[in-house]
């Protein structure tokens, strides 16, 4: 029989690459969504008819409960969150309620409904924050920036409670920022990479940013989901850093991006003060030595090959979109 996953979050970036590598692997893949006067199933559109989708709310726990009950997975992917960290600023408590406290509901859920089933919960380097150490592996401390970052911390430290607590099989992937295609547009990475096919195709004359210092350790979406299902996979649980090892500026990016379709970046990038963070992270990069050792895990698309994959696409469906 195949195995049975469920994921949260399905409709995002990293529950449309986990559905198709789980199908892609034999699995049965349900999925949970939340009531929305407009659909938001875009990015799984092409795989519907191969999936199960069933409606429940992080905010309810009752209705996780009845989800586990009728699903009966054996494994759980816990990737819904509100996960963009200005809205953090902006709405603090229900950024504290999805992404923190939801972590707890879907626990309480598989304690109650069935403790064997694995879980796996989207932890992130936004907890490491003010780094402590470079580059941060599992043993770093957080220094949260964001609520969104504390949220995470908290959902983190949960897992690992209910973990130590009831022995449930519960690991936390700790991802470095990954993107790809389906990144939402208002991460910086999407952003500048659909301005630059608009601008190219004369669609859009300036690209606003905020601070283009900012170092991160990007990676390609597609590759860390194999990381995820590979923690479910062990003997034992446990928690894994998931990085390139690599850092690059935000201002590196946008030069990578504008040069690909043979443009200065400069006549065309403006920086707005108000997309600054009222406490930013200057730098974040990871070491996923643990995750190569244990569980044979390593990426392999390079940064560049990222940026240009992502304006290649973008260019693709601007000029689709502008056909029409
Ligand atoms: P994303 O594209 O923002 O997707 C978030 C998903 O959560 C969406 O499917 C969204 O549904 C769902 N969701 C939000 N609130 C919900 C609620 N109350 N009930 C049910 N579903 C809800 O995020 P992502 O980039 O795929 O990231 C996946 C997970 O990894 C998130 O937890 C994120 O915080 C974490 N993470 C991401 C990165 C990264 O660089 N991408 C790094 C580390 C950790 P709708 O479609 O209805 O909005
Ligand atoms: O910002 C700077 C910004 O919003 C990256 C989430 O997936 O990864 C993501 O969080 C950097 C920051 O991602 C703009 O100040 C400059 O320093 O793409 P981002 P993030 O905040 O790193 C982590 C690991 C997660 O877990 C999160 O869920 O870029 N930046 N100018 C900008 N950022 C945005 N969004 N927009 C700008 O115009």
């Amino acid at each position: 029989m195949a195995p049975r996953a469920l994921i949260t979050g399905i409709t995002g970036q990293d529950g449309a690459y986990l559905a198709r590598f789980l199908l892609e692997k034999g699995y049965e893949v349900h999925g949970m969504v939340r009531r929305s006067s407009t659909e938001t199933f875009e990015r799984i559109n092409d795989l519907r008819h191969r999936i199960t989708l069933h409606q429940a709310d992080l905010l309810d726990q009752l209705s996780i409960i009845t989800l586990l009950q009728n699903v009966r997975p054996r494994e759980v992917y816990n990737l819904a969150a509100q996960s963009f960290v200005p809205t953090s600023f902006l709405q603090p408590l229900l950024t504290g309620e999805f992404t923190a406290l939801g972590v707890t509901r879907v626990l309480e859920a598989v304690r109650l409904v069935d403790p064997s089933i694995r879980f796996y919960q989207a932890s992130s380097s936004e907890m490491f924050g003010k780094v402590q150490r470079e580059p941060q592996d599992e043993q770093t401390p957080f220094w949260p920036r964001s609520p969104y970052g504390a949220a995470k911390a908290y959902g983190h430290w949960i897992t690992v409670n209910y973990r130590e607590s009831y022995g449930i099989f519960a690991c936390s992937g700790i991802l470095f920022n990954h993107t790809s295609p389906l990144r939402g547009k208002e991460f910086v990475t999407r952003k500048v990479t659909d301005a630059v096919a608009r601008i190219k195709l004369g669609a859009q004359d300036k690209l606003v940013l905020g601070n283009l210092e900012a170092l991160r350790d990007w990676g390609f979406a597609g590759e860390y989901v194999d990381a995820m299902w590979r923690m479910l996979q062990l003997d034992h649980p446990d928690d894994f850093v998931i990085a390139t090892g690599e850092k690059h500026s935000v201002r590196e990016l946008v030069e990578l991006a504008f040069a690909h379709v043979g443009l200065d970046w400069r006549p065309y990038v403006t920086i707005d003060p108000e997309l600054f963070r009222p406490a930013e992270i200057n730098t974040l990069r990871g070491d996923a030595g643990k995750a190569r050792s244990q569980l044979g895990w390593q990426p392999t698309l390079s940064f560049a090959d990222l940026i240009h994959m992502m304006v290649d696409a973008d260019r693709e469906r601007v000029a689709r979109e502008l056909a029409e």
